[in-house]
């Protein structure tokens, strides 16, 4: 927005200032979305955005704007915005920006920061904090712009980092004094960089590649890992066409699931134990050998160094982190696929008979041990009952973007609930964060238009539940479940003093969470069994309304930890 300025010597000129040059930069690089919080020094920001006709999405907590700001980026393949205010707000931000970073999600903190003269000589500024030095240990790369003139190369910059090889968190620290500086409008405008091809291919050679399909070519139990980073590279025909042509079992990891679909018939989803253990030869795709899957090596993969592992990664430094890699393949994920395709030719032979009947077999049996227990209407509700329902209604609508957290409800939801279109599921990632619910839906509600399920712990619900306030304001397509089962990993723990203080895994009996939606003009629904949460969410998705369903799950179904509380440390002396 230029302003007519005739104060300085000569001419009357056109100015502008940081405010607008910072939205004109976001604009000419076709960003529409601010995630944020308002206040100070930012608050003209984001009033100035959306008068110029960015859409500015105004939450209730910097982390969740972040949380929103971080699947954006894995949505999109561009780095998600998030705007916060000074000290306080930012530290908000950062966790998302942290746990962007560790998910390999592109995103952009930008946070107003009190003025570097006083922060530097600690002399105790409102909000007074040393920003830049504080994020740069948490994210892929941070930035601080101290002038107008070089807001286009700031954020160019930012957007390199953030999407270029391994994609991850930038922080951009923007001083209150940048937003009000001025030029020469003329000047300004040509200050500004339209970043070309942010994220150039990464094309790989043909050595690794070949050496990558020699050693699949002799394998004799092979398996593929599709990883999160399949995901986002959004080559999907690529992938499945490879998955295809080599007859390959596949495993999805969580937020993989649906680059095929899980009722593929090489999906080894359900022989899950089976293949990791028995395979000889592993092709991780955008997939790390990191806890969650047990490093590469240990009891779940059977003998030690019986296994050899193919990695396509964009990031060369991923290779022999947690075991050998046998054959990387580095690039990015669209190209490397096509080389393999490529290299592959038309004469490539499907692996042996007897392996993939024995993965079948074991697929077969564990859906067919599952499936009664799905059908269930048990009053209250248990975990099978009450997903099962949900998986009938993802069936039938596979547009429908699924959140998941909590403990229990995670991993009993990854592995019921089917997925059938690629990026439709989205959960906590490689930290295991709580928290990421109502972000997350946020985002994918405006991010790709379809109607959002969040399936969510009462815990996990509870770590971003007020921006429920948010998803009403916007009208979003949001249908939250809360599996409500009176506390943490389960609702039955006692105080073993016999004390006035409930455990401390223990919530409210029967809170009434669907009372909150409605305290904001949402539905609200009390499900007690699987019939009754089936009609709510159905009726929520038709409709496109705000809903939560409080979904009563049985306070004694449910394990400490989920399936992961082998990661507790357990003590010698005392006894639960
Ligand atoms: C999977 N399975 C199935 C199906 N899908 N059986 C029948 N039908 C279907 N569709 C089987 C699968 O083969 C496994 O059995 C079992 O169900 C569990 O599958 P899952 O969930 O894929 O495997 P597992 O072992 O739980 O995976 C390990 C993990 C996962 C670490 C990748 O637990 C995970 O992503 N955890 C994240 C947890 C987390 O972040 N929690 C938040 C913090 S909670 P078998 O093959 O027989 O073993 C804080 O407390
Ligand atoms: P999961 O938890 O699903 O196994 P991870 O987050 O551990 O997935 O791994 C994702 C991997 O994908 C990371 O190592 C990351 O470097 C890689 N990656 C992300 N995007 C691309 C891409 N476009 N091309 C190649 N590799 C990618
Ligand atoms: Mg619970």
């Amino acid at each position: 927005m230029a302003e007519q300025n005739t104060a300085t010597e000569g001419e009357p000129q056109d100015l502008t200032d940081g405010f607008h040059l910072i939205i004109d930069a976001l604009k000419l690089n076709g960003f529409e979305t601010i995630y944020t919080v308002p206040g100070i020094p930012i608050t003209d920001l984001g009033r100035f955005a959306q008068a110029k006709g960015m859409r500015v999405i105004s939450f209730r907590h910097e982390q969740n704007a972040g949380n929103a700001a971080a699947i954006a980026g894995f949505l999109s393949k561009k780095p998600g915005l998030c705007l916060t205010v000074s000290a306080p707000g930012f530290l908000n931000g950062l966790t998302a920006l942290a746990n962007a970073t560790t998910n390999c999600f592109p995103m952009i903190l930008m946070s107003g920061s009190s003025e570097r003269e006083t922060v530097d000589l600690q002399q105790g500024d409102y909000e007074e904090m040393d920003q830049l030095a504080i994020a740069k240990p948490l994210c892929k790369a941070a930035f601080r712009i101290l002038h107008a003139e070089d807001i286009g190369c700031g954020i160019a910059r930012a957007i390199r980092a953030a999407v270029s090889g391994r994609p991850g968190g930038v922080y951009l620290d923007l001083p209150a004094k940048l937003l009000g500086q001025t030029m020469g409008a003329e000047a300004g405008r040509k200050s500004l960089v339209k970043v070309i091809d942010p994220a150039p291919r990464q094309i790989p050679a043909a050595e690794p590649v070949a050496r990558a399909l020699d050693l699949l070519k002799g394998a004799k139990r092979p398996l593929i890992i599709l990883g999160k980073g399949a995901a986002y590279a959004q080559a999907d025909a690529e992938i499945r066409a490879l998955v295809e042509k080599s007859g390959i079992p596949y495993l999805p990891m969580s937020m993989a699931k649906g680059l095929l679909p899980d009722t593929h018939p090489q999906s080894a989803a359900a022989a899950r134990s089976l293949v990791l253990q028995k395979s000889d030869v592993v092709m991780m795709i955008g997939a790390r050998l990191n806890w969650l899957l047990s490093h590469g090596k240990g009891k779940a993969w059977g003998p030690p160094h019986a296994k050899r592992f193919i990695q396509i990664d964009i990031e060369p430094k991923e290779m022999d982190s947690n075991s050998e890699i046998a054959a990387p393949v580095v690039g990015d994920i669209g190209s490397c696929v096509s080389a393999l395709l490529e290299a592959m030719g038309d004469k490539w032979k499907a692996p042996p008979a007897e392996w993939i009947s024995e993965v079948k077999e074991k697929v077969k049996s564990n859906v067919e041990r599952m499936a009664p227990r799905l059908q269930n209407n048990n009053v209250p509700m248990d975990y099978h009952g009450a997903l099962g329902a949900l998986r009938r209604i993802i069936k039938d609508r596979p547009d429908t973007v699924l959140v998941n957290e909590g403990a229990n409800t995670l991993d009993f939801a990854r592995s019921i609930i089917d997925i059938y279109q690629p990026r439709k599921r989205l959960d906590v990632g490689t930290w295991g964060v709580m928290g990421i619910g109502m972000g997350f839906a946020v985002a994918a509600a405006i991010e790709t238009g379809k109607p959002v399920l969040a399936v969510e712990g009462d815990s996990a619900f509870g770590f971003s539940g007020m921006e429920i306030e948010t998803i009403c304001r916007y009208n979003l397509p949001v249908c939250i479940v809360v599996f409500n089962n009176n506390g943490i990993y389960r609702g039955t723990d006692v105080n073993p003093t016999g004390g006035a203080d409930v455990a401390p895994t223990v919530f409210v009996k029967d809170s009434r969470y669907e009372k909150m939606m409605e305290a904001f003009g949402g539905v609200g629904v009390y499900a007690t069994s699987p019939d009754e949460l089936t009609r709510a969410v159905v009726e929520a998705l038709d409709s496109g309304k705000p809903t939560l369903v409080n979904a009563i799950i049985d306070e004694k179904a449910g394990t400490e930890s989920g399936r992961i509380g082998n990661l507790n440390p357990q003590s010698v002396v005392a006894k639960k």
